[in-house]
């Protein structure tokens, strides 16, 4: 399904003179404060956003999956699904597989299609997570730090293979993440899972191709619950170190313990050069998967804030990829999306805002006070008007979840699809 722009300007037509009120009392008022508003509307047009192939279904948990009907079943139709989402939102314009969910086919009619639709390949990520059906060797207890040779070797082999499968889509990362680890003390030798882990993904290394990176995921716990490999940004950075230049580490904002300071990690990271890629999602307790900004929105601000700084200020950083990892049970998955990916353009906006100078100022006369206060003016500012008209200069929806809603898309694709339809992923 592909959605008429036409339809979408006809949806804004109702709504244009209201927004642009709004639109003209915040430009008004944020130009008053010296704010560049067309530098800040042009940045976040060309904010870009990798949507996963996994999170276009339903997401489940392991006691249950409530489907949302009209599911993408295959990755043409998962694709029109992100087609979907960047004709509304203009904001979603790559789409991050995981293989081996999602093998193309026919690679010249999936690249068309992707280009049809204005979609990049962002990041490939590798899965020996799970045991693939027909293999000779079981992820049941680690794979590239596996104490067997012959499993970290087919491990190392998945990852080529998902390289390769990049290379001829136009992607230019691949993304590890290692569930590897043990359940229960005594379980495996740290040292031993480390180096190995460090031996396999050097191997990896070797076979990135020399304009692509290698993106290594941490994450403290879960599927193992006693330890992880990779637990953490240091042990990432770590290995990161070991591969070489092209190897960075990536951050998923669910993969830390409560309260970890997120905004400092990415910051120091970038000084380092070494922060590559980011995943977007929210939580309340642990890797929850929520839609973005749905639980801890001034903590997404701050991240962004230093993510902000970072690029302006961190030439040795790279430009990040960036990709939302939620997913789950009682939303419609694009509705989901589409505030996502709201939640994370708003965020960037009111970053985007903070009057770096004045901060500085504020800093070195250790006038605490004032440098909270920068911040929040900025956090409570209402950007979503800025984010409209970024949106109505491409094309996009003033309101995506509106134009969604009343084009009645969902029952389009149940009409189209079927109602038993089941996406592949977690
Ligand atoms: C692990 C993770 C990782 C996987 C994805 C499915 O929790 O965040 O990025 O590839 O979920
Ligand atoms: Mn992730
Ligand atoms: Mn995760």
């Amino acid at each position: 399904m592909k959605i008429n722009h036409h339809r979408i300007q006809d949806t804004n037509s109702k709504d244009l003179k209201s927004h642009q009120d709004h639109f003209d009392f915040s430009a008004n008022s944020l130009s008053k404060k010296g704010v560049d508003i067309n530098t800040i509307i042009k940045k976040l047009q060309d904010f870009q956003v990798a949507i996963p192939s996994w999170a276009l279904g339903a997401g489940g948990t392991r006691f249950g999956r409530f489907s949302f009907y009209g599911e993408p079943s295959s990755l043409e139709q998962k694709i029109e699904d992100v087609g979907v989402l960047h004709a509304l939102t203009q904001t979603a314009g790559a789409v991050s597989l995981h293989i081996p969910w999602d093998i193309p086919q026919d690679y010249n009619a999936i690249k068309d299609l992707a280009n049809s639709l204005d979609i990049k390949f962002d990041a490939v990520n590798s899965n020996t997570f799970q045991d693939q059906k027909k293999a000779k060797e079981s992820y049941k207890y680690g794979s590239l730090s596996n104490a067997t040779e012959a499993i970290r070797q087919q491990a190392i082999q998945h990852n080529i293979d998902v390289i390769n499968i990049g290379n001829k889509l136009g992607s230019k990362a691949l993304t590890v993440w290692l569930a590897d680890g043990s359940c229960f003390p005594g379980q495996n030798n740290f040292q031993t899972a480390f180096q190995n882990t460090q031996d396999s993904l050097k191997a990896i290394y070797n076979r990135v191709p020399s304009d692509w990176k290698l993106l290594i995921e941490y994450k403290p716990y879960e599927p193992n619950f006693y330890s992880t490999v990779i637990q953490d940004w240091g042990t990432s950075l770590m290995l990161a170190n070991e591969c070489g230049e092209k190897a960075y580490t990536l951050v998923d904002l669910g993969h830390h313990l409560p309260n970890s300071n997120i905004e400092q990690i990415v910051s120091i990271l970038q000084l380092k050069g070494k922060l590559g890629g980011f995943h977007f999602n929210d939580s309340k307790y642990g890797d929850d998967d929520l839609t973005v900004g749905s639980i801890k929105p001034y903590a997404l601000f701050l991240i962004f804030n230093e993510l902000v700084y970072g690029m302006e200020n961190n030439p040795q950083n790279p430009d990040l990829a960036w990709m939302i990892d939620a997913s789950h049970n009682v939303k419609d998955p694009l509705e989901d999306l589409i505030q996502s990916l709201e939640a994370i353009q708003e965020a960037y906006a009111k970053a985007l805002l903070v009057d770096q100078a004045q901060l500085k100022e504020a800093q070195l006369d250790n006038d605490v006070v004032k440098c909270q206060e920068i911040l929040q003016d900025a956090f409570r500012t209402d950007v979503r008007p800025l984010l409209a008209k970024a949106r109505l200069d491409r094309g996009g929806a003033l309101n995506p979840i509106k134009t969604y809603r009343s084009l009645d898309i969902r029952n389009s694709l149940i009409k189209e699809r079927g109602k038993n339809t089941v996406a592949t992923g977690l």
